[in-house]
């Protein structure tokens, strides 16, 4: 099944086709499809924003289309930065800026726990609307640590792995990432979808 992937962020494709190939789809962003157009975030959760973003190409395009809305919600910034994760330094500010902004915040704040969210939209081609989510629990660093990965990636200490997400490689990141969690019950939910149409 072939699906377009409605974002410009490169490393979200790079996860989505990590997680998604190997089960059997054809993940092909929207630069790919040679669509260009630019979504306005307008929703105050990322399944309203998941739904904008995949509506707005599934308008100009006939294939199955999927959106990612995600983001870090810190427990000590009420949840903040959240749904404004992109943008919480300013529009066209770096990963960098991003984090350096975050540390600034954060600092003498002993609470630090803080999770990763995401919503997944699906749209089909006959317009059925398919939502789902998933996050990973974890705390804010005081400092950077690893390459790998984007975003907050390098503040990112998760639980599970006992490594910050950008320690460690994509196989593990993938193994409990927010991102994995929503696409992974997105499959079932069309396997399920599958099964209920034979
Ligand atoms: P699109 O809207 O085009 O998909 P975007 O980067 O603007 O791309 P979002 O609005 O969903 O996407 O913003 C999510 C931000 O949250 C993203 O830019 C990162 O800074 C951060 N983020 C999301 N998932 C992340 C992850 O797995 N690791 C680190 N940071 C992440």
């Amino acid at each position: 099944m072939k699906i377009i992937v409605a974002t410009k962020n490169a490393n979200k494709i790079r996860e989505i086709r990590e997680i998604f190939s190997p089960l059997g789809f054809e993940v092909v962003s929207q630069t790919e499809a040679g669509i260009d157009i630019d979504v306005e975030e307008t929703g105050d959760t990322f399944e309203k924003n998941a739904l904008i973003k995949a509506r707005a190409v599934s308008l100009v395009c006939d294939d199955y289309v999927l959106a990612d809305d995600s983001g870090l919600c810190v427990e000590a910034l009420d949840g903040r930065p959240g749904v404004y994760s992109a943008r919480y330094a300013g529009e066209g500010a770096s990963d960098s800026d991003k984090i350096t902004k975050l540390l600034g915040e954060m600092q003498g704040v002993d609470n630090r726990r803080a999770k990763f969210m995401t919503s997944v939209a699906f749209i089909m081609s006959d317009g059925t609307e398919l939502v789902t989510s998933g996050e990973v629990c974890g705390r804010i660093l005081l400092q950077p640590e690893g390459e790998n990965g984007f975003g907050y990636d390098p503040v990112f200490f998760s639980d599970e792995l006992g490594k910050s997400f950008a320690v460690a490689t994509p196989e593990e990141k993938n193994s409990v990432s927010h991102r994995s969690r929503a696409l992974r019950a997105l499959y079932v939910k069309l396997k399920q979808l599958e099964e209920t149409e034979q």
